[in-house]
């Protein structure tokens, strides 16, 4: 980030307190107290009276407690956030007049949140759900907030079905189960009644569902929005989010146990890369369409359940976003943050999307209901640019504004309107016409090309695993009519897919589609085509497993290679105290202190494991089922796994399968992820990390 403070970061330090030793405990109202840990009450050496009433300290402590908890987000409960900047390299200052989008020379302060969709605040972080991927840019002109997910389309086109589909995934009203699924009755009830959200649910059930991380999923605007230039010409616009450490998922099992062994997975990742510098970034893209062309797509582009594929219609990367800070307070900064996809700057703007324009009044109002009328006063929300006007009072209210109107047009013309060359806002004038009616144009009613265009671009292992999810949800469902009439909705996207899952979950027999598979593919469609631009093991966790008498040598060049690229490797040992490294007595100072023990981490959390050898460590690890367990985990989640010396008979013996081999000799081998090298050499090793780097799954 630099040693210079963001202008937002400055300005919310003038709101932040610092906690020191100096100082001492006041009520709220600032008298100092003495004691906050009894209560004052009436009593003697014999006898605990009563307490007293009068003790206002103890009450307002007590008060304050009662009423700490502020509704949480009625979707996108849970989240997590970071500060960091938006830099532009390529002004589009023939699209738009706003400077965040035009000026190469600017920082623009941003703040980011992260979430889950369905689940409420203390849900897990890796259940399968969409993410939420909000940006507020503190522009010099205003906030300006994208309100995007990491999926490019949405399950309904029109905002007033809102409250059906989010009623219809969160838990069942009855018995308030399950707790942040899309796997009952109730979701999947709605996806076939709602043929719409088709496409949507294809990407749901895809792996794109499971992140590994959120630095590691693209992010989407999701809606049409319209640039406007200085000719007042408006082109509509979506706006893009390109992950530099490329789009990764977890396989499903491997979500599914973790949501359970560390349910705050995601948010530690977040925090825990910002901290130790892997600073995760993303290229800002836009994809657009001239006014006028609009009607030249086989879609309506103002339909939030089609995305613009980018063979048609490509995106031209202009800019970076890079998160650099942690929060200091989690309530004060992510809870109390408020976005509105009405915060647009002058330059950017609506379209006649009809579930944008339902969006920007909810936003507002639901920001009422959590945090007050006053909400963009709160500091996480504050503009950094001035902000005059004549809206006044309400409950909390900060500002206090000095001058004896309240009103405009005034005698004294304060705080007149600005003009254009002033940086008002545009409206460019638009030609609208048309009958008032409930009813979109006729190109919504298409509901199903793009689900299969989605499916047909998918990669096999892609395919295969959207079966899985499909299989696990519906057999969560146990009303026949909602996995049968499901079963069926598939055949009208792929006829082999409509058959495994029916025959997985108990529905009929796939009858005939209502429609042919188009056999059309797309680019970026595959998260398999989002690769690193540079491939890169940094930030990411790999378990080093030890036993007493392990191979010292290997254990340390190994831990150096890897810091050296950045990436963080933990040691896992059979305790948490000291294991000794053979041909050292076993006494205080002579072993490696491991960061956890088998049993208090699982392979869940790591991304790669690697076994020093050493012939007493590999037989105590060979003779722990847990030690087992940790490998062919691992194995079963797709993970690079790395063993030198010794360390290749524990891997024998974890992965007596057929296909798998293991080295013999000085030569690395890999073998299905596998990589091990019997007889060590000192240069091996670097071998094998870089091995590890390009070639085996890191990415
Ligand atoms: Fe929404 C929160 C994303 C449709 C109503 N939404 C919310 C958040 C994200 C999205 C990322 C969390 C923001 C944060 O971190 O505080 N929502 C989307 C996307 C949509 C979408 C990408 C489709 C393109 N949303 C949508 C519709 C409505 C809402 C159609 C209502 C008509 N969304 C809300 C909300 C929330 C919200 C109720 C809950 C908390 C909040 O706004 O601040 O107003």
């Amino acid at each position: 980030m630099g040693g210079e403070k963001s202008r937002k970061l400055a300005q919310l330090d003038q709101h932040s307190q610092f906690v020191t030793k100096d100082d001492r405990i006041t009520s709220d109202w600032g008298a100092k107290l003495g004691n906050t840990d009894e209560w004052l009450r009436v009593t003697s050496d014999h006898q605990n009276g009563p307490m007293l009433l009068e003790d206002s300290f103890a009450r307002e402590k007590i008060f304050r407690f009662d009423h700490e908890r502020i509704p949480e987000r009625v979707v996108h409960a849970r989240g997590a956030g970071a500060f960091g900047n938006f830099r532009l390299f390529e002004s589009i200052e023939d699209l738009t007049i706003a400077p965040v989008l035009t000026d190469t020379s600017r920082e623009t302060p941003v703040f980011v949140r992260f979430s889950t969709v369905q689940g409420s605040r203390g849900s897990a972080d890796t259940v399968r759900d969409v993410r939420g991927f909000a940006v507020k840019f503190y522009t010099q002109e205003g906030n300006w907030d994208i309100v995007g997910n990491n999926i490019p389309v949405f399950f309904i086109q029109d905002a007033i079905k809102f409250p059906d589909v989010i009623h219809a995934v969160k838990p069942e009203p009855h018995n308030e189960v399950p707790q942040a699924q899309t796997a009952h009755n109730n979701f999947w009830d709605f996806m076939y009644m709602h043929s719409e959200a088709t496409h949507m649910f294809m990407w749901a059930m895809s792996d794109r569902a499971i992140p590994r991380s959120y630095r590691m999923m693209q992010g989407f605007g999701v809606n049409t929005f319209t640039l406007i230039n200085r000719e007042g010409k408006r082109h509509f616009v979506k706006f893009h989010f390109t992950p530099e450490l490329g789009v990764h998922s977890f396989v499903w099992d491997e979500a599914l146990k973790i949501a359970g062994q560390d349910p705050d997975f995601h948010r530690k990742d977040l925090y825990e890369a910002i901290e130790n510098g892997a600073y995760p970034k993303w290229k800002f893209g836009v994809q657009v369409i001239p006014e006028g062309q609009e009607h030249d797509f086989d879609f309506d582009i103002l339909d939030a359940t089609k995305l613009w594929p980018e063979d048609l219609v490509p995106v031209r990367y202009i800019g970076e976003l890079e998160l650099n800070r942690n929060v200091d307070e989690y309530f004060t900064q992510t809870e109390q943050a408020a976005f509105c996809t009405a915060h647009m700057v002058p330059g950017i703007g609506h379209s006649d999307d009809p579930l944008l324009q339902g969006r920007s009044f909810s936003y507002f109002d639901t920001q009422v209901s959590r945090l007050g009328i006053n909400w963009q006063e709160l500091p996480i929300n504050r503009p950094v640019c001035p902000v005059m006007n004549f809206n006044r009072d309400g409950q909390s209210r900060h500002t206090i504004t000095k001058g004896n109107v309240n009103y405009w047009p005034n005698r004294f013309e304060v705080r007149q309107p600005p003009t254009a060359d002033e940086g008002a806002y545009l409206d460019p004038p638009q030609n609208v016409g048309g009958i008032k009616t409930r009813a979109k144009s006729a190109k919504f009613k298409e509901h199903f090309n793009q689900a299969q265009l989605f499916y047909n671009s998918l990669s096999e292992p892609e395919k295969s695993h959207l079966a899985s999810a499909f299989s696990f949800e519906l057999d969560h469902c146990d009303d026949p009519i909602v996995y049968e009439r499901m079963s069926q909705r598939l055949v009208d996207i792929d006829v082999g897919l409509a058959q495994t899952v029916a025959e997985m979950v108990g529905g009929p027999k796939p009858g005939t589609p209502t429609r042919q598979n188009h056999g059309k593919k797309a680019s970026k469609l595959s998260q398999t085509e989002f690769s690193p631009s540079k491939p890169t093991i940094a930030s990411r966790r790999v378990a080093i497993i030890i036993a007493d008498g392990f191979d010292e040598t290997v254990y340390n060049s190994v831990k150096s290679a890897l810091k050296a690229s950045s990436a963080l490797p933990f040691t896992i040992g059979p305790r948490r105290s000291e294991v000794f490294p053979a041909g050292v007595p076993k006494s205080a100072g002579n072993g490696v202190q491991s960061d956890h023990h088998l049993e208090g981490m699982r392979s869940t959390m790591f991304d790669a494991i690697f076994v020093p050898g050493g012939v007493e460590s590999i037989k105590t690890l060979s003779k722990s089922g847990r030690a087992l367990h940790w490998c062919r985990e691992a194995f079963g989640h797709l993970k690079p796994i790395a063993g030198t010396g010794e360390a290749v008979e524990l891997f024998k013996l974890a992965f007596a399968l057929p296909g798998i081999h293991v080295s013999t000799n000085e030569q690395a081998v890999e073998s299905y992820g596998v990589v091990t090298i019997a007889n060590v050499a000192p240069e091996s090793l670097r071998e094998a990390v870089t091995f590890a780097k390009e070639g085996v799954g890191f990415f």
